[in-house]
This record gives structure tokens, C-alpha cells and sequence, in this order.
């Protein structure tokens, strides 16, 4: 394991200016196997599903008896594993350079994005969903496969960050997708964010993002943890924790504090909340107008 820097101060440079960057060799090859091995026995466990659980989000096309996994919620909280490679010193490293020195996992999920038919994300902002009182939120993903041009990438806007919050409702309902002819959302010039297994994508909360269907024979499954700034407080309340002590057991690096940090940021609550629930595929499953493809005959 090398010595050097973990993150380099252009990366740093970089995703202020373009609101994403991808930052390799986080995760050994040995970690990302302990966290596929982890994966393969969750997915384990959808044999029989006949409905999506609190744990795991199935695919339109599922069936009991030939189960497919769309997303897997909170692993963090779930699992060991997932928990402990949240706390791992070379992601804390590259957080510490990005939100400073306080900060705790607000969520976690796995998106699996399977081979030859894995769902695709329509546009959309993470802060729509989650808007807090300063914006140094962010979301890290953590590839699980190479993330290639072929599998579903990741699709980042650049410089979105600093851009409106943009309306993610469609007939006065929060559905969680942005109109994908909105003008001025600039669409058209996403990048698409490719890495080796291991890597690691950092996208902050305002960038505007998505990913199209996995169409290839390679599946590509993306761990998201997702990242406040110990300062930066959710403006829908409390947060999701049961207690202090729960919320307290979020912090990854540093210590709560009771001074949230206000920061200028344009804000869009969630509300009224879809009237499909449970996961971003549930909510965006509701847009009329999709960007990314045509429905499935299940959908
Ligand atoms: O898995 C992806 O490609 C996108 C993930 C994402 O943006 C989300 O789940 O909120």
C-alpha cells in the first residue's frame, strides 16, 4: 500500500470545480472481495420475496423463484462489513480533504445495476431529497465492479453543484426525477465516471445525475455512502436516527455538534412525498417522461 497522499490537492480542486471526482485504490482487492462475498449472501436472501423488504429493493422483473436484486438499503446499518469499510482510514482520508475533519454517514445503500437488465436512474439532485442547512454533503460511490462506459455508469454533470436546485415534482408530488427537457440543465454535457474495482466516486449533493440501464454482460454494482459535514444539519428534522446515541453512532470521523453551520444554498423540500415510497426506482418509476429509456414490459 503506498505511502503517498491519498488524495492529491487537484483532486481536491477538481471536485470544487466540477462537483464529482475519482479517487482509485481506496479498497484493496481483498476489501472489495470481503464486501462481494457480504453482497452475495444478502442477495442470498431474496429467494422466495414476493415484495421488497426494509433491506432489500427487488427488480420489476423479479420473481420468488428467480430473484433479482435491485438495491440493497442501509448497509451500513445492516452489516458489519459495510460498516466497517465505511469507517476505512483511506475513504476518512479523502472525506477529511473534501468536508474537513467532522463528519457521519446519513445513509447507505447498494444499487446492483445486474447484467442485461439492471434499472436505470433518471436525472436528479441528492439534495432535492435531502436538503440540509450548508451543502458540503456528498455521496461516495464505491465500485464494486469496474465501472465501464458499457455497464450503467454514473453520468455527472459538471459544474452542476453550483447550479439551481432544480423541481423534482410532477403534479405537485415529489417524485424524484428531474423533467428531462427542463432547458438549462445542461443534460448534454454529463460525463460519464469510469474506474476500476476499488475506486471510489465522491459526487457532491447538488450535482445533477443519473445512469442509463445496464444493457452489457457485466454487471455493475455500486456501493453509495452518502456524507454530511458534521456542521451540516438535515432541515426536515432530526434525522432518521430513533435517539441521540443512534445519531451519534453515525459519526465516522469527528463528534457531533449542536451549532449547525447555515450556509446559502437553494433549497426544495420533498413534499408532499410520492405516493410510491421505498426507494428512488419507486418514486422515479412515477415520471412520465423518462430520459433514460423506455420502460421495460414489467415496469
Ligand atoms: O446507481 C446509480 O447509477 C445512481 C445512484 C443514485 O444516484 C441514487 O441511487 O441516488
Amino acid at each position: 500500500m503506498t505511502t503517498a497522499p491519498v488524495i492529491a490537492d487537484n483532486q481536491v480542486a477538481a471536485y470544487n470545480n466540477k462537483g464529482y471526482i475519482v479517487v482509485e485504490d481506496i479498497y484493496s482487492p481483498a476489501d472489495v472481495q470481503e464486501m462481494r462475498d457480504a453482497l452475495d449472501g444478502l442477495i442470498a436472501s431474496a429467494h422466495g420475496l414476493t415484495d421488497h423488504t426494509d433491506v432489500i429493493d427487488l427488480e420489476p422483473n423479479h420473481t420468488p423463484d428467480a430473484p433479482r436484486v435491485r438495491r440493497i438499503k442501509e448497509p451500513f446499518k445492516n452489516h458489519d462489513v459495510f460498516n466497517r469499510m465505511g469507517r476505512h482510514p483511506r475513504l476518512i482520508a479523502v472525506l477529511t480533504a473534501l468536508l474537513g475533519p467532522a463528519f457521519r454517514m446519513h445513509g447507505s445503500k447498494i444499487n446492483l445495476k445486474s447484467a442485461e437488465y439492471g434499472s436505470p436512474v433518471e436525472w436528479h439532485q441528492d439534495w432535492a431529497f435531502y436538503p440540509h442547512t450548508n451543502d458540503d454533503v456528498l455521496a461516495v460511490g464505491v465500485m464494486l465492479d469496474d465501472m465501464t462506459e458499457e455497464n450503467g455508469p454514473l453520468l455527472c454533470v459538471p459544474g452542476s453543484h453550483t447550479g439551481p436546485t432544480y423541481d423534482h415534482h410532477q403534479d405537485g408530488r415529489f417524485i424524484g426525477a428531474m423533467d428531462p427537457d427542463l432547458p438549462g440543465a445542461n443534460l448534454d454535457t454529463a460525463e460519464t465516471i469510469t474506474g476500476p474495482a476499488g475506486a471510489c466516486s465522491f459526487h457532491h449533493a447538488r450535482t445533477i445525475h443519473g445512469s442509463g440501464r445496464n444493457t452489457s454482460g457485466r454487471s455493475r454494482t455500486l456501493l453509495l455512502y452518502q456524507i454530511a459535514a458534521a456542521d451540516a444539519w438535515d432541515i426536515r428534522g432530526f434525522g432518521k436516527e430513533a435517539s441521540w446515541e443512534e445519531y451519534a453512532a453515525t459519526f465516522i470521523a469527528g463528534e457531533p455538534t449542536l451549532e449547525p453551520r447555515l450556509a446559502p444554498a437553494p433549497v426544495r423540500l420533498p413534499y408532499p412525498p410520492p405516493l410510491k415510497g421505498g426507494s428512488i426506482y419507486e418514486s422515479q418509476s412515477l415520471a412520465k417522461k423518462k430520459f433514460f429509456g423506455a420502460k421495460t414490459a414489467a415496469e
